[in-house]
């Protein structure tokens, strides 16, 4: 019979099959060109075991031997093996009774690859499918200290970190920039135990009852018939539920908003929505309100970048954050938070602080600094990390304690609950991502997967044949003592306080505190998602919810549908706006901003060199784009025309004008308005077309400015052409700060 392939043949035959996956289009890491691929070449020694890989902490009362090796199962010696250790000579072929006879059922490596490959997969998230994460480190300011005793808010005390950011609606393999809300969770591995912060990027939730969270949630997938449409709330389950359970219209408002379509994981603030209760050392409590501010700023696609990506890079958000990360602009949050007194009646400026449909403007409580979080470090593995991760609100440090927001407390059931359905039993905080940096002593044993071989004989209290182990600690040993919040006297009711009535008033701050430009995006937002429905009268039932808000909104996106705007039925709330909700209006640093560069063998080459550096030496990153792979010149080439496209840059500076290449589609004049041959590439005025289009700041100089003339763009705003590159990167970086051009499209809603 034929002999196993020898290890060079095996080795040659791999290297060829990664020489063909390389091609010049390749596009690069940010900023520079993709570094060198290793060659697989001989065996040679792993990495060592990561820290994470390493065996659960003893589980034991004592502490004692367990008898677990040091290194519990990763990859492990230079050669192939079997899930039991032996070396493998061939995992290429099947055995078989002769080269064409049958497959032997004795074959253990196949059946062992085959069966753990059919089980890989495990249940998704029933929301929040769709996520991205990265670890990092939080540093406490050391300001929180009068209002709770959380040690890991202490000066200067660093606490590693593993955050996750998602969408809601979709599935695992959805597209990153739909319209939707975005989880923010962060587990904070702190020396007192794990603290679960399991946040969204809008403050405010669709309902004030966890029991409402199934009808919700199957209102806004996808329909049960067709399976469709795939994340997105434009469709007619969503606006039914949302129209006639009408608490829900101040979240809504915020997902029509921009803040539903995000630029950047990065640039999203965080809100822990529920209001919790804090405890410091002497035993007094207030009550919070969780932020998280971006270093960024928050700034967010408009709805066409959001739509074309879906399409042209369905993972712009999960690549944005890994690529910033690995540019070494790390994205950066402060945690803040809005403290109130614990008044009997859980009010703030007769705000009911229990009711998760309503925000404490900033203005009346603003939000205090305690702390800075940096996200520093991509996962090593995708599932083992940010697929395996579990929050929980209930984790939680001594210090910080629950309310009774019925949403919370419904929460603080279902978390538990559908983990061990999605990770397969009882025991999932042991999986590295999940597990304590506080040493943990519990009295939890067995069930499926059980990593831990505890010692001792008894797992329960009181005991002596363990010597009394474990004891419970006193609050001195920075026990979790549960705050005794007394609770009234009443009778047992499926019933909502009064204030948890009021469904507008909150909408309508919002809406008045927008910017003109950010109220256009939100009119047409609602019409394109109302257009999207199939029934009239679900269109109408909104309408009549828009009515209630702001007779402008309504009537703007009325005339959209082609439907009359109606009357409202309850009185408008009298708000006074609330200037920190808008998104504009303020300048913001440019870190891991991206720039596109277009350039060809004619361009001013020595001033590409000079903007690449004057905008990496910004924390920017910039992109050469150039006709063909490889280099122009001494520069390397990172994306093509044929691999770039407008969306993923913030802002795009043209150094030449291409003319078309032969593979360039056949396009209109853009001066004459008539079909003819383009003057400069079709693909580089697109670029322009779409960059202007979406607000993006615009830089050319040299032969540059042709191409913005050819594009009909030059001399409009937010375009600047200078004597030399420096010159025109210096205007479009001061363009830059402020985000976007919106200057260059009055709004047409005030
Ligand atoms: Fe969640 N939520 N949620 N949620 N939630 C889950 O837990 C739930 C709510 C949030 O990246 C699930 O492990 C109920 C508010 C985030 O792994 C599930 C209610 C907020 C994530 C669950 C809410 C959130 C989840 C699904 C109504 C913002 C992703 C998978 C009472 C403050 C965490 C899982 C991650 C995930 C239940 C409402 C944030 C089913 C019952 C409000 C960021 O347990």
């Amino acid at each position: 019979s034929k002999p196993a392939k020898a290890v060079k043949d095996v080795v040659e035959a791999a290297a060829g099959k990664v020489a063909d996956a390389l091609t010049p289009d390749l596009p690069g890491a940010p900023g520079s060109a993709p570094p060198p691929v290793d060659e697989p070449t001989a065996p040679h020694d792993p990495l060592p075991p990561k820290k994470e890989q390493g065996a659960p902490e003893p589980r034991t009362p004592t502490g004692a031997e367990t008898g677990v090796p040091a290194t519990a199962k990763g990859q492990q010696g230079a050669f192939l093996t079997t899930a039991q250790g032996a070396r493998l000579r061939d995992t290429d072929h099947s055995l078989k009774a002769g080269p064409r006879g049958p497959v032997l059922l004795q074959d253990h490596h196949l059946r062992e690859k085959i069966t753990h490959f059919d089980h890989e997969r495990i249940p998704e998230r029933v929301v929040h499918a769709r996520g991205a994460g990265a670890h990092g480190v939080f540093t406490g300011y050391g300001t929180a200290e009068n209002v709770t005793r959380a040690g890991f808010l202490a000066k200067g005390r660093e606490t590693p970190v593993f955050v996750r950011f998602s969408t809601v609606l979709g599935s695992r393999g959805s597209a990153d920039t739909v319209r939707d809300t975005r989880g923010f969770a962060t587990k904070f591995y702190t020396d007192e135990g794990t603290f679960d912060l399991v946040a969204n990027n809008i403050p405010v939730f669709f309902i004030q009852d966890a029991i409402k969270f199934p009808d919700i949630i199957h209102a806004g997938k996808p329909h049960p018939d067709r399976e469709i449409p795939q994340a997105q709330s434009a469709h007619d389950t969503f606006w039914d539920f949302v129209s006639l359970h009408t608490e829900a219209q101040h979240h809504t408002m915020w997902n029509m908003s921009d803040r539903g379509i995000p630029r950047s994981y990065r640039m999203m603030e965080g809100f822990g929505v529920h209001t919790f209760r804090l405890v410091n050392a002497a035993g007094e409590t207030a009550l919070v309100k969780f932020h998280w501010k971006p270093k960024l700023g928050v700034h967010s696609l408009t709805w066409e970048e959001a739509q074309l990506l879906g399409g042209i890079d369905p993972d712009f958000h999960r690549r944005d954050l890994y690529d910033a990360i690995e540019a070494g602009a790390f994205p950066e949050w402060e945690l803040g938070l809005q403290i109130f007194p614990d008044t009997p009646e859980e009010t703030f400026a007769g705000i009911d602080l229990l009711d998760p449909t309503k925000i404490v403007p900033e203005e009346l409580a603003p939000v205090q600094p305690v702390g800075r979080l940096v996200l520093n470090r991509t996962p090593t593995n995708f599932f083992a990390e940010v697929e395996q991760v579990a929050f929980h609100v209930g984790h939680l440090p001594p210090g910080i304690d629950v309310t009774n927001d019925p949403l919370l407390q419904g929460r603080l059931f279902s978390y538990v609950d559908t983990q061990l359905t999605r990770l397969g039993g009882p025991n999932y905080s042991q999986i590295p991502v999940n597990r304590p940096h506080a040493p943990v002593n519990d009295m939890l044993r067995d069930g499926f997967h059980q990593h831990a071989v505890h010692a001792g004989v008894a797992p329960y209290r009181p005991n002596s044949l363990d010597g009394g182990n474990p004891f419970p600690a006193g609050e001195e040993d920075h026990a979790f003592v549960d705050v005794p919040v007394t609770v009234a006297e009443a009778p047992k009711v499926r019933a909502n306080p009064v204030t948890f009535d009021d469904h507008y008033s909150q909408a309508r701050l919002f809406w008045l505190s927008m910017s003109p430009v950010e109220k256009e995006h939100i009119v047409r937002a609602y019409t394109f998602e109302l257009g999207k429905c199939y029934h009239q009268a679900i269109r109408e039932r909104q309408l009549r919810c828009l009515a209630n808000i702001d007779p402008v909104l309504c009537e703007q996106v009325a005339t959209g549908l082609g439907l009359p705007a109606p009357e409202p039925t309850v009185p408008l709330a009298d708000v006074t706006p609330s200037p920190a909700l808008s998104q504009v209006g303020r300048e913001w640093p440019p870190d891991g901003r991206m720039v596109g560069i277009v350039v060809d063998a004619d361009a001013d080459l020595d001033g590409v060199g000079q903007v690449r550096r004057a905008a990496l030496a910004a924390g920017m990153v910039p992109l050469v784009i150039a006709p063909h792979g490889g280099t122009v010149g001494d520069l390397p080439v990172q994306r093509t025309f044929a691999t770039a496209r407008s969306v993923e840059f913030d802002a795009v500076l043209l150094a030449c004008a291409p003319a078309p290449a032969p593979d360039a589609l056949p396009t209109r004049d853009a001066k004459a308005g008539a079909p003819g041959p383009a003057r400069v590439d079709p693909r580089v005025l697109l670029l322009v077309e779409e960059a202007w289009r979406h607000a993006k700041a615009i830089g050319a100089w040299g032969a540059g400015v042709t191409a913005l003339e050819e594009a009909g763009v030059a001399g409009t705003l937010g375009v600047v052409t200078g004597g030399s590159g420096t010159d025109a990167f210096d205007g479009v970086q001061r363009l830059m700060a402020a985000h976007r051009v919106w200057d260059r499209f009055p709004a047409a809603v005030s």
